[in-house]
């Protein structure tokens, strides 16, 4: 497959101002009827280019005149049209078959429904399109279909006109006055009903919701409609930034390829994050629900209102929205929190990407597949820059420029390099280094010494950066990095004062001065980069900090790196005295100052992945190992205290409110570790808490803790969650994806038996995402020395390839990250992956991420 590059870079030989398309709509067999008014731009006399896959051209027109097959041809499945002259109308008709279309990329049939998904290069599945986002159209749409199985007709922008047609079908008309990308089209035809409400802008302006699900589910879509008030609420108080158009609507549907798409004026959902009540969905189901609707509205401004220039630019959309979302839900729950949950998710996702073989910068340089770059660098690590600029620039001068940016840019494509130079001159500030962070991949390494001299009443801190190399990328350049830091008196516990340091250099010294004696030091506090520090600090100014430090993200680190601590040193044979953990979490469980989410973050052990992270070798049994003793010794020592929380912590009836949510997630630690103590009655306790929770958030976490263990509890609460929720596509995945998470020896073989299960299926991305992408994601389990979790994971992306590249592609980076483990486990990871390879017709989805994961 070719390879795309950034520097191939031109502008659009053709403009489409406007598009009008005519779907008649069925699932077996669809017509869609484009007619694009094209212009050339600019002086050339190049053909008209219209990118197609899989399209056959029924009919070619231009100014009303039916062409001959000698007058276009095919090229890689793009119609080639030489014209004369500026400006023409080119019509084509095209045949589809949506229930065919197991790809969910352009249009097709989910649980009755037709709709579409066109980012990033969907449209052009639909009809003949120049499909890159810097060519904005304004589109009239009108659909006809059978009225009794598809009464609702959605389509992007404003209803125009409805009406009955013959043979039982109807017809509606949609006009979205905005221009647009062709990425953002979309189209809804189904039985639907809708949860109705409305919201009046800013300027008075009165905008009616909507959000379309099956009759059945109407009832779970309050708090996505709540989400979606208070978003529009937040981008107008925090960014004065108004919704635009009369409608918005959201459609929720149960196969799709990821989260949601921000489609204009038409949101097109996963179920997941539309649908939630408390039975069925988790506190944290409830978070993402929230946060994803708030991130697809967001993108009204930051990504269609101001769109991409080309593919690379991606982290321009998804970056910003990302962190506009990451503020939201922190303003509407606990700063501290989220910060912690945030920066768990990059450490999970993006720093081993990052150190890995799919490793690219926030901005790449070349593709091959676009679908595959969607990935937690773009969004995660995008985020994180905008972060940086803005506490560099402080509130008010980041806003200046984000109002600078929006205003320089409102209707265009545009670029990283525009967000930067926003930021530049609303902000006032020079980021010429600071662009680094788009061009270089790799998590930097911040080494920090600090020293005291009791004479001088001096302090040196000394910080050195090392960027790692990455695919093509040996050399790197220092970066400009923003510290946070602070140094705390022992004896006072008194801060002298916060501070942002800008690494700019290989190396460079920091002199604080007046500081009696010696102190102890907070670094990289509120995550303000993206890196990964090391200090030389005891464990004894860990568990002061952990107890002491004044900013919540840096007390939870600290706390995280007394255990980090304790448990790489034994398994690298260099024992750790444990005591300094056990006493650390007793201190913050009785701390009456902290909140239960806080507390219930701070006493959490690593991830097993988090720990390989910091060794040289992965060992996923010793690591595994040491952090089950832990969590025993943990549990032990401190049981009257888990037993106590347990009780305590019971709730009388369900609340969303944050400390009822905070409650939840402190009570299912205390369970955890009650269960990790070995107390005889453990696993009584947890059936006892499944089975009697009045909420999902309690029942799949008491039912997570058993199925780490052996019990016959283990095996009544699988059966009873089975046959309780297996009509509810949603809340079976929790089935799987439980299981396929567990902590116990046999999870390999489960998830073997779990992928025959009658209602395991590879046509439904959540379904698959909950077996095998949550059995990945175990490291214990499916780095299993037998070498079987790899052939698992490898026979399900040669059997899901055909039938979905992008769900299968995703399922490919564990795999590739053979370089981390011993010799053994590595040539059998290389050996799934060049089974894989070997496999004839391979889509360019599944070629791209496996060569790249040898090399
Ligand atoms: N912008 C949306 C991206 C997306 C997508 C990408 C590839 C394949 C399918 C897809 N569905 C949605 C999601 C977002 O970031 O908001
Ligand atoms: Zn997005």
């Amino acid at each position: 497959p070719a390879v795309i590059r950034r520097s191939d870079y031109r502008v659009p030989d053709w403009l489409v101002p406007d598009v009008t398309l005519d779907f008649d709509l069925d699932p077996a067999l669809t017509t869609v009827r484009a007619k694009l008014a094209v212009a050339r731009n600019g002086g050339h006399d190049r053909p008209l280019r219209l990118d197609g896959d899989g399209l056959v051209p029924l009919e070619v027109k231009v100014d009303g005149r039916s062409l001959t097959q000698a007058e276009w041809h095919l090229e890689a499945g793009a119609l080639i049209l030489p014209l004369p002259g500026a400006a023409h109308e080119v019509e084509t008709l095209v045949e589809l078959a949506p229930e065919r279309n197991s790809k969910l990329m352009g249009l097709y049939a989910s649980g009755g429904l037709l709709c579409t998904q066109c980012e990033a290069e969907g449209f052009r599945r639909i009809t003949f399109f120049p499909d890159r986002p810097d060519i904005l159209s304004r589109y009239s749409v009108r659909m006809a279909a059978d009225k009794a199985c598809f009464p609702i007709l959605l389509a992007n922008g404003d209803p125009v006109e409805q009406g009955d047609g013959e043979d039982g079908r109807h017809w509606a008309i949609w006009n979205d006055p905005y221009p647009k990308p062709c990425y953002l089209f979309a189209l809804v035809a189904g039985d639907l009903s809708c949860n109705r409400d409305r919201f009046v802008t800013m300027s008075g302006r009165d905008v009616q919701l909507g959000i379309w699900v099956k009759d059945a589910d109407l009832p779970r879509t309050t708090h996505a409609m709540e989400a979606l008030k208070n978003s529009m609420a937040w981008d107008e108080r925090v960014y004065g930034r108004e919704y635009d158009l009369n409608v918005f609507n959201i459609v929720a549907v149960a196969d799709f390829n990821f989260g949601a798409m921000e489609n204009k004026g038409l949101n097109i959902f996963n179920s997941r994050y539309i649908l939630a009540d408390p039975d069925t969905a988790t506190d944290i189901d409830y978070d993402g629900v929230e946060g994803v609707v708030a991130h697809e509205y967001f993108h009204n401004w930051s990504g269609n209102r101001v769109t991409c220039r080309d593919w690379f630019q991606l982290s321009l959309k998804e970056g910003f929205t990302v962190f506009r979302d990451q503020n939201f839900s922190a303003d509407m729950g606990s700063h501290a929190v989220k910060r912690i949950e945030d920066v768990r998710i990059l450490r999970a996702g993006q720093f081993p990407e990052d150190s890995g073989p799919l490793a690219h910068p926030v901005r790449p340089e070349s593709y091959m597949e676009i679908s595959n770059f969607y990935t937690a660098t773009i969004y995660n690590k995008g985020a994180e820059l905008i972060r940086m600029m803005a506490l560099m620039l402080g509130p008010e001068r980041f806003h200046a420029g984000t109002d600078l940016y929006f205003d320089r840019h409102d209707g265009q494509a545009a670029t990283c390099e525009d967000f930067v130079r926003a930021m530049e001159d609303g902000g006032n500030i020079d980021l010429t280094q600071f662009r680094l962070w788009y061009e270089q991949a790799g998590t930097p390494r911040v080494r920090a010494l600090l020293s005291h001299d009791a004479a001088t009443g001096r302090v040196n801190l000394v910080l050195s950066q090392i960027i790692p190399p990455t695919p093509g990328q040996p050399e790197k350049r220092p970066m400009a990095i923003p510290i946070r830091v602070a140094l705390f008196d022992r004896e006072s516990r008194a801060n002298h004062g916060d501070e942002t340091l800008m690494l700019t250099r290989s190396e460079q010294r920091f002199t604080f001065q007046n500081v009696a004696t010696a102190p102890v030091l907070s670094i990289n506090r509120g995550f303000s980069a993206p890196v990964i520090v090391d200090t030389n600090r005891s464990q004894a100014d860990l568990a002061f900090l952990s107890a002491h430090d004044d900013d919540p993200f840096a007390r939870y680190e600290a706390m995280q790196q007394l255990m980090v601590n304790v448990l790489v040193g034994q398994i690298g044979g260099q024992p750790v005295d444990e005591s300094a953990v056990v006493d650390a979490v007793r201190q913050t469980l009785i701390d009456p100052a902290l909140d239960s989410a806080f507390v219930a973050e701070a006493i959490r052990l690593p991830s097993e992945a988090y720990l390989g992270d910091q060794m040289p070798i992965v060992d996923p049994d010793a690591i595994h190992d040491a952090r089950d003793a832990l969590q025993h010794r943990i549990g032990a020592e401190l049981e009257p205290l888990w037993r106590d929380m347990h009780a305590r912590l019971r709730a009388n009836s369900f609340s969303l409110s944050p400390a009822a949510k905070g409650a939840r997630k402190l009570r299912n630690a205390a369970l955890h570790y009650l269960v990790a103590s070995g107390a005889a009655d453990g696993p009584l306790t947890a059936f006892e808490q499944f089975d009697s929770a009045d909420n999902m958030t309690e029942r799949q976490a008491a039912l997570g803790i058993l199925a780490n263990g052996e019990s016959p509890e283990r095996i009544a609460a699988v059966d009873i969650f089975y046959n309780r929720y297996c009509a509810d596509a949603l809340t079976l995945d929790k089935w799987f994806q439980t299981q396929a998470f567990a902590l116990h020896p046999d999870t390999v073989d489960l998830v073997e038996k779990l992928g025959r299960h009658k209602d395991f299926t590879l046509n439904n991305p959540n379904r698959v995402r909950a077996l095998y992408g949550a059995f990945s994601g175990n490291q214990w389990a499916f780095h299993h020395r037998s070498g079987k979790g790899y052939r698992l994971v490898a026979d399900c992306i040669l059997a899901l390839d055909p039938i979905n590249p992008q769900t299968a592609a995703r399922l490919v980076p564990p795999l590739g990250r053979w370089k981390r483990f011993d010799a053994q486990r590595a040539a059998l990871m290389q050996a799934q992956l060049q089974r894989i390879l070997s496999q004839p017709g391979l889509s360019k989805d599944v070629m791209e991420q496996v060569r790249k994961s040898l090399d």
